[in-house]
Order: structure tokens, then C-alpha cells, then sequence
């Protein structure tokens, strides 16, 4: 019997397929027809086990015999023989290649075999030397690049995006919760703040001493581990299968209060503590807050009692600082006697405000998109689908837009009848032109619920050019939000440099919000603005701008920007019940 596979899962495989042919010189025919496929399985309605079941994959439209048997002997034998032959073939310091942006598989194979180079670092050789630019097609221009992007991808690939941190703490957490003698786990540093990347993951356990071996032994044989990097009786670091190095230290419960919030961080944050202590006389390290001695040094046999960081903040006069505060960057300030604002929370939100369906770069129906909504609990979807600039990505002529509104209206009239109180908002992200103007006439922007603007192109304006433009935009008498307002992609690309702090003073007088982008590529607007925002008032939203169900779990990650941002649920509009929100967007 074959196992129950998933939908992602085939598309990946066929992906990799693909990919590991071009980089193989395989012929690009074979390999696109495994792209072919992928898009297939990826736009499937059924479930893809049924067609594995009855073996009748093949009807499907682009998927031939051969690679129907490649998806039925993976759900089989959990493996594809073209796949291991292919991963044994292609070296692996090509793929590493893949990193590299504006590298393809068919331009990693033409230096490969050209020069016959399979590392990074030949690569970066025969750029500087010229024979790169002498291949044919080549040129000066793409040496530069190449050279250029390799330089961005060592400089960055010691961090990644949090999603991809997220997803590896979760697995080691998963596996090492319940193991014998853990008295409480969790993860600490960047990750636990919600930093926008992350460097290393921080995991933190507390164990009596006796049981600190096996628990160190454990973690270093999870089946996640590629490589110990070292291994010691209360610390250990590996590297995982996707190239993470996770840290584990393992302290005695006592500790366990001060070793979470001293691993937690951020250092600077823990300087500021351990100065604030050393004013009351007390010294404060990664065991304990202690009483001083007489050369001003903590005094062991002196704690102050905690059980939990709340008590060692309580010590130093403060409330609880929650950890994605934790960067001092005002959140002392922000302590009102000692009590920091409550701050928003993931269930405080009702609703999804950008998102985008099939209408325009979306990949799921809008039908579905608002399903997957009412699944999570929301009250509404504001549906942001591209504007008609935005050609590339499918943005939507006015006859579309009113077509679309039609499918809307019958939806919700749908909703209203089950008596679901469900809504979907007539919206659009709208495409900010060049001149700072709205991508259509303002009597039918007026018509929308909900007007996002962005910035899709020229993104390389200069700073003073760009800021123009977005503040033209934000003045707009029918917008209500500005989207991803620098347009940065983390680790990828530098957003617009235009002075936000002005921006944010002119969207708050306008009434206009600046959306808190949530999709872990961009988490912008930056919780670095969180205070200037405070200061005018501005409103934000966090939005995941989803393209597909899982996108819109994103908000997690936005949340925990705009929790950085010191934001509270009055802050974020998508914590308003719809009619508040109707309210607010009529305004
Ligand atoms: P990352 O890994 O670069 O994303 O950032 P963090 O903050 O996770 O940094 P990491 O992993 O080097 O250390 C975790 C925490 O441990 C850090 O946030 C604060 C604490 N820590 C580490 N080294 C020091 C230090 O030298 N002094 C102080 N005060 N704290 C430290
Ligand atoms: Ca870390
Ligand atoms: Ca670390
Ligand atoms: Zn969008």
C-alpha cells in the first residue's frame, strides 16, 4: 500500500528533480516537464492520494507515464530512483551554487563545465580573473554580479529568515520536551524575541545534574543533527539537516529563571539589567540576582528568591518585560511604573486584512482563502488582489475588479444566509506609480472597502524621490494603508532607504495606516519605527499578504513585530470587530 503523501511534498520532489537535471546538462525538455508537473500537483483540487491510490495521475493535464511511476514509486518506496541517481551525480558544491540569486541551474552548468569549477570559492576566482566574463553570454557585467551576489550570500548566510528558524526549534523542541529529567525547555536568544532573522537557535533546558548526559546525548543523536560542532556536559551545539547550528545548554532548575532571561538577551538588553541591578546593590548573572559582597561582587550565598523572570524584574523594580522588548530600544521608557502596555497577542486579531486570491498572484479561490479564514476564526477577509499596473502579477483590469466584486457579493450574501457573520472587504493593493498616484480613477477607488497602496517598481528610487512618492500616496483622500513600505526581502535585498520617520508623521495626520507586512521575507514596516509610530499615533495593521492558506499563518511573525514595536491591540486595526473596522475605513 502506498503511504499518505502530501501535495507540497511531490511538488518539492518534482522541483528538485528538475532542478538537479538542469544542473546535471540533463536536456531542459525532461527537466521541464517535471516543472510542468509541479504545477500541476500545485494547482490540484482533489487530494493527490486518491490519484495514487487508483493510479490515475496521468489524467491529469502535463503529467505523463513516466513521471506518474516516479510520484507512485516515491509514495511506494518513499524514494525516486532518477532523484538518487541524480543527487549522486551533481556535486555537491554546485549546489550550493543555487544560493547564489540570479544564478539558475542552466547557468550553474555552463561555468561548471565549462571551467570545470564545482566550489564557491573557484567560482569567485575565475570571476576575478576574467574567465567567466570570456565564456560566451557572459560578459564583464555578470562576473561583477556573480561576484557581487556571492559576497551578499557570506555576508548573510550565517542568519536566516524566522520562519526557517521557527520550523527547526520547533522539531528539536518537539523532540526533546519529553525526554527523561527535562523539567522545562525553551527557546531563548533572537528566536525568542522575534528578531526579523536569526542567527543561531537558542534552546534552553532545565534538568537535575544527574540527568544532564543522556539529555545532551539525546540531543546530539536527534535524527534533525547533520553534525556535532561540540558537545559538553551543559552546553552543545549541532548544525541541522538545513544547515542551522542550534545551541543547547542545560541548567539546574534553580537557575533555570536567570539562565532564560540571561540566554534570551539581547546582550544589550542584559547590560542595561545588570547595570539597573548593580544601582540597587545587587549583582545579577546567568545563575541568579544576588545580594553584593564586599568587593562588590555577587554574593553566591545570598540569592534573591525567583522562580520565574517575572520575580527577577519584580527585584529590580520592573514588571515583566516581555521577551520580544528585550533589545533596549526604549522598553524601559516604555515601563510606565514599571509596567510595560499589554501588548498585542495572535488572538487578538479578527480578521485578515491583505491577502490575494487566483484573481490575481494568488494560488487559491477567493472562495477558499475566506474558508480558510472562518476555519482560523476570523471575522473577515480584507481580499487585496494586485492592481492593473502590476501586469506581472496578474493586476486587475476595472471589468475584473467589477467581476470580481460580483463573486465577492455572492460569497457574502452565501455567508450571511449560513449565518456564518462572515465578510469579505471589497479590496485592491493598489500599485503606487511613479508620480505617487493610485493605479485607477479615484470614483472607482472610492467604490473599495479597503485601499492598500504599494510599491511594486522602481524600487531603486532615490531616498527623496521615494519618499515623495509614498507621502503623494498616503495623502490620497481613498487609501487607508500603505503596503511593505521599503520593499525590502530579508537576507535577499535592501528595501527603499526614504526617511519612514517622515512617512509615518505624514500617514498619521492622513489617517492612513502603514501596514506591518508579516510575510518573513519582509516583516516591514521595521519594529525599529515602533516608537516614532507611538509618538504620532499611527495606525498599523499586521497583514500577511497570503498568496496561498498557509501564507496566511504568517501573522504569527507580524505579531511579533509589532509586539517589538511596543504596539498594542489599539494600534493594529485588524484587532477591530468588523463593524469597528467598516467604521474606521469609512473615516
Ligand atoms: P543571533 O543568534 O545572532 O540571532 O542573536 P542572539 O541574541 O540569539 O545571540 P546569541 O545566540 O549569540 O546569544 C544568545 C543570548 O545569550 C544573547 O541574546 C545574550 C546572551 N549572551 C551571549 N553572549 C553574551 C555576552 O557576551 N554577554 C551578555 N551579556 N550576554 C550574552
Ligand atoms: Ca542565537
Ligand atoms: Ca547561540
Ligand atoms: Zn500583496
Amino acid at each position: 500500500m502506498p503511504k499518505p503523501v502530501q501535495k507540497d511534498e511531490i511538488v518539492n520532489l518534482l522541483e528538485e528533480i528538475g532542478t538537479l537535471m538542469r544542473l546535471a546538462g540533463e536536456n531542459d525538455f525532461r527537466a521541464m516537464a517535471f516543472d510542468r508537473a509541479a504545477r500541476t500537483i500545485e494547482s490540484l483540487d482533489g487530494d493527490i492520494n486518491t490519484y495514487i491510490e487508483e493510479q490515475t495521475l496521468t489524467d491529469l493535464k502535463g503529467i505523463g507515464k513516466s513521471i506518474a511511476s516516479d510520484v507512485y514509486a516515491y509514495a511506494e518506496t518513499g524514494s525516486v530512483p532518477v532523484l538518487e541517481k541524480l543527487r549522486k551525480q551533481v556535486p555537491d558544491g554546485l549546489i550550493a551554487w543555487l544560493g547564489i540569486s540570479g544564478m539558475g541551474p542552466k547557468k550553474i552548468y555552463k561555468i561548471h563545465k565549462e571551467l570545470d569549477i564545482t566550489e564557491i570559492a573557484e567560482l569567485k576566482e575565475k570571476c576575478r580573473d576574467g574567465s567567466v566574463a570570456a565564456l560566451p553570454g557572459m560578459g564583464e557585467k555578470t562576473a561583477e554580479k556573480i561576484l557581487k551576489s556571492i559576497a551578499w550570500m557570506e555576508e548573510f548566510s550565517e542568519r536566516c529568515r524566522i520562519d526557517e528558524a521557527a520550523a527547526v526549534a520547533e522539531l528539536f523542541l518537539e523532540k526533546m520536551k519529553d525526554a527523561d529529567g527535562v523539567r522545562e525547555i525553551s527557546v531563548a536568544g533572537s528566536l525568542r524575541r522575534a528578531s526579523e532573522t536569526i542567527g543561531d537557535i537558542d534552546l534552553l533546558i532545565a534538568a537535575d545534574e544527574k540527568d544532564a548526559p543522556a539529555l545532551m546525548d539525546r540531543f546530539t543523536g536527534l535524527d534533525g543533527v547533520m553534525e556535532v560542532l561540540g558537545q559538553g556536559e551543559t552546553k552543545s551545539s549541532v548544525r541541522s539537516k538545513e544547515g542551522r547550528q542550534v545551541d543547547l545548554r542545560i541548567v539546574s532548575p534553580d537557575h533555570y529563571p536567570a539562565a532564560l532571561m540571561y540566554f534570551t538577551g539581547s546582550k544589550e538588553h542584559n547590560v542595561a539589567l545588570r547595570q539597573r541591578s548593580r544601582d540597587k546593590k545587587l549583582q545579577l548573572n546567568e545563575y541568579g540576582l544576588f545580594h553584593q559582597d564586599k568587593d562588590k561582587q555577587a554574593d553566591l550565598d545570598r540569592p534573591l528568591k525567583a522562580t520565574s523572570e517575572e520575580d527577577i524584574y519584580g527585584h529590580l523594580g520592573l514588571g515583566f518585560i516581555p521577551p520580544e522588548l528585550r533589545e533596549d530600544h526604549g522598553e524601559f521608557d516604555l515601563a510606565k511604573d514599571g509596567n510595560v502596555p499589554e501588548l498585542v497577542e495572535l488572538t487578538d486579531l479578527r480578521g485578515i486584512l491583505h491577502a490575494h486570491s487566483t484573481w490575481s498572484d494568488g494560488k487559491r479561490s477567493i472562495r477558499e482563502m475566506a474558508e480558510a479564514c472562518i476555519e482560523r476564526g476570523y471575522e473577515y477577509l480584507g481580499l487585496t488582489d494586485h492592481s492593473r499596473t502590476a501586469a506581472y502579477a496578474g493586476g486587475l483590469s476595472i471589468e475584473r475588479v467589477r467581476q470580481q466584486w460580483e463573486e465577492i457579493d455572492a460569497l457574502n450574501r452565501e455567508f450571511a444566509d449560513d449565518g456564518k457573520g462572515f465578510v469579505i472587504l471589497k479590496g485592491i493593493e493598489s500599485d503606487i506609480l511613479s508620480d505617487g498616484k493610485l493605479d485607477y480613477p479615484d470614483d472607482l477607488l472610492a467604490e473599495f472597502d479597503l485601499v492598500i497602496g504599494s510599491v511594486h517598481s522602481g524600487l531603486d528610487y532615490p531616498p527623496e524621490k521615494m519618499l515623495d512618492r509614498l507621502m503623494t500616496a498616503a495623502a490620497h483622500p481613498h487609501i487607508h494603508m500603505i503596503g511593505h513600505p521599503t520593499g525590502r526581502l530579508l537576507l535577499r535585498r535592501d528595501g527603499s532607504k526614504a526617511d519612514l520617520n517622515r512617512l509615518i508623521e505624514h500617514a498619521a495626520e492622513h489617517k492612513t495606516a502603514i501596514e506591518i507586512n508579516a510575510n518573513p521575507w519582509r516583516l516591514d514596516l521595521d519594529w525599529r519605527y515602533g516608537r516614532k509610530a507611538r509618538e504620532c499615533n499611527m495606525m498599523s495593521a499586521v497583514c500577511p499578504d497570503a498568496h496561498d492558506v498557509p501564507g496566511l499563518d504568517h501573522v504569527r511573525y507580524g505579531i511579533g513585530i509589532a509586539r517589538k514595536a511596543g504596539f498594542t491591540a489599539g494600534h493594529i486595526l485588524n484587532t477591530k470587530p468588523l463593524g469597528e473596522l467598516q467604521k474606521w475605513l469609512k473615516m
